[in-house]
């Protein structure tokens, strides 16, 4: 019999309502996969998102790439979250003093704090990064993941700097919700929520530093709850094929999964 809580009753470890959505989504969808929508015109977007919906837990945006945004984007990508039931995670990655973060976050043609039931942030400006975050997305029922690893080559972010990142989210337990990380990382007992990005079938990397690992790998060897995957997935020109690598991924993320708890 499993010692490790299923994703459905971990949610009942956190107070915060995104990770507690996020948990009960994953539980209820069968779906650990995040979807990385990283196209440039909205239409591409708009329907990419409406293809993945059914097969995932949550999309992540990179609001700021798209070329022809428009605030009625926004509109239509909550409708699409409301017909497929899927949270979004904006993965803009702030990095600035407490003061400026608070305004990128809830200001600027973007207003993230409005639409993203997650976003993160870099470690490196120290806890005032939370403060300023918290002061605009707590009120919200927002979430933050803290970057503790990359996925890529050579990332910095790795010994003290992620040691320090991890006590910075259990400072912040309220508001701070997780990592985006490599694996999930020991010496803390509370609940975190760790979702990894570097996920691929197919390809090992992109030569550009970004390193590839599989579902497997990263669900049950390295103990991550959450796959992110972008152009293993919409990297194919036809809507089929992009919902037959959603369903391939979902299914290969979800197996993982159940051998973990069932361990
Ligand atoms: P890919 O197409 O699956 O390589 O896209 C990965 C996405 O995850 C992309 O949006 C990156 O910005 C993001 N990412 C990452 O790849 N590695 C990291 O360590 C972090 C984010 Br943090």
């Amino acid at each position: 019999s499993s010692h490790l809580q299923s994703y459905g009753q971990r949610a009942q470890n956190f107070t915060n309502p995104a990770a507690k959505l996020l948990l009960e989504t994953m539980e209820r969808k069968k779906s650990n996969l995040a979807v990385s929508v990283d196209v440039t015109k909205t239409k591409d977007f708009l329907s990419i998102i409406d293809t993945v919906g059914p097969f995932v837990c949550l999309i992540k945006t990179h609001i700021d790439i798209l070329e022809d945004f428009d605030p009625s984007l926004i509109t239509q990508l909550k409708e699409l979250s409301q017909k497929h039931n899927f949270l979004i995670f904006e993965d803009r990655k702030f990095a600035d003093i407490g003061n400026t973060v608070a305004l990128q976050y809830s200001r600027g043609v973007h207003r993230i704090a409005d639409w993203a039931h997650i976003t993160n942030a870099h470690a490196v400006p120290g806890p005032g990064i939370i403060t300023g975050l918290s002061s605009v997305g707590l009120p919200l029922g927002r979430g933050l993941l803290l970057l503790a690893e990359m996925s890529t080559k050579g990332s910095l972010a790795t010994g003290a700097y992620t040691d320090a990142t991890l006590r910075m989210a259990e400072n912040n337990r309220d508001f701070v919700v997780g990592f985006v990380a490599q694996q999930r990382m020991g010496g803390h007992h509370e609940d975190f929520l760790v979702l990894t990005p570097g996920v691929g079938l197919d390809s090992k990397g992109d030569g550009m530093g970004q390193q590839y690992r599989t579902p497997r790998e990263v669900i049950l060897d390295s103990a991550c709850d959450v796959i992110i995957v972008g152009r293993g997935i919409y990297g194919g020109d036809t809507a089929e094929s992009v919902r037959a690598q959603a369903q391939r991924y979902q299914d290969a993320g979800w197996s993982s999964y159940l051998e973990r708890i069932s361990l």
